[in-house]
């Protein structure tokens, strides 16, 4: 069985080559990106997910359902609601389902659980928690969202800070715990270390868990050089002093994971890694196209070796 920690548009792209080599699948969602709107409850990591591998995901903007209509995002503006957070009239189906259940008394592992079935997704996603963790950063705009920041403010906000609120006393999901437990192989997927993992990793429960089977735990970086391949990571990195490279990365990831994956041109950085402990593995990591994201996923299941 393979374990991969989940989040944002980076992720999807490996979550999706592992499933067409691996029919034993578990994925650890991020949760602290979920945003309340119009009473309704948006979880974009798990839906991206759940669109990716249902092969429903639009894969140009990274998020939501591909020839989506926006009729009701339309008609919300009428009424003279906010319209930023533009979410498509099938998503909004997926959000109102979820809300319903939740306030019906099912938790949010269940509700994911059921939507997989629906959506005849054989992998298992499992929220990190049932508990709220929200991502919000500090900013000279005042305090804000992750999606505020991002989507509203569109990243322009000057960042001081970024709190994984409601981390402290979350309880891990013991489905969490056990997927990491029982795994041959953990998986950190390329998704922002900050924003994506940054949550899943403040759970107490999961990040011991993870830093005592660190020699299974492989991380995939998503930065190439100095960039990131996709999504705002840099910025975040940046804000938090952090050295956008392989490098930083494996500094940030050091006490969970004995592994790392990096792009075959950031060869040079391989001795600096190394020297913290790690090994590392280089291959091509952009997935630019499914063959890519097939490769990686089966470079990592041959190669890495705990
Ligand atoms: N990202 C945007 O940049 N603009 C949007 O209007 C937007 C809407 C949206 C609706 C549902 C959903 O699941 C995700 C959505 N996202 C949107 C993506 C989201 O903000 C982030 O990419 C993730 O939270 C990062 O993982």
């Amino acid at each position: 069985m393979i374990t991969i920690l989940a989040g944002g548009t980076g992720s999807v792209k490996l979550v999706r080559g592992l499933v067409s080599q691996t029919n034993d699948l578990r994925i650890i969602s991020n949760v602290g990106d979920n945003y309340w709107l119009y009473g309704l409850y948006v979880c974009p990591d798990i839906d991206t997910i759940l669109y990716g591998l249902a092969d429903l995901l639009d894969y140009e903007r990274g998020w939501g359902i591909r020839k989506d209509t926006f009729g009701f995002l339309r008609q919300m503006e009428v009424f003279g609601e906010d319209t930023w957070f533009r979410i498509g009239d099938r998503d909004a189906a997926l959000h109102l389902t979820r809300t319903n259940m939740l306030k019906n008394g099912k938790n949010l592992s269940d509700i994911t659980n059921w939507l997989c079935e629906k959506f005849a997704i054989s992998a298992k996603i499992i929220p990190v928690t049932d508990n709220t963790v929200e991502t919000r950063l500090n900013t000279d705009k005042g305090d804000l969202h992750l999606q505020e920041y991002w989507v509203k403010y569109r990243g322009q906000p000057k960042i001081l800070g970024l709190e994984y609120v409601g981390a402290e006393k979350a309880r891990a999901n013991p489905d969490a715990i056990n997927a990491i437990h029982d795994a041959e192989l953990v998986i950190i997927a390329p998704g922002n270390p900050l924003t994506s993992i940054g949550p899943i990793l403040s759970i107490k429960g999961i990040r011991k868990e993870l830093s005592k089977s660190k020699r299974k735990v492989v991380a995939v970086s998503p930065i190439i050089g100095k960039n990131v391949i996709s999504g705002p990571a840099a910025k975040y990195m940046e804000a938090a002093g952090i050295e956008v490279s392989a490098y930083g990365l494996s500094k940030m990831y050091g006490d969970v994971a004995s592994h790392l994956v990096i792009d075959s041109s950031d060869k040079l950085q391989t001795k600096r890694i190394q020297s913290l402990g790690m090994k590392i593995y280089e291959t091509k990591i952009k997935m630019k196209n499914k063959q890519a994201e097939n490769d990686l996923a089966s470079f990592i299941l041959k190669q890495v070796r705990p």
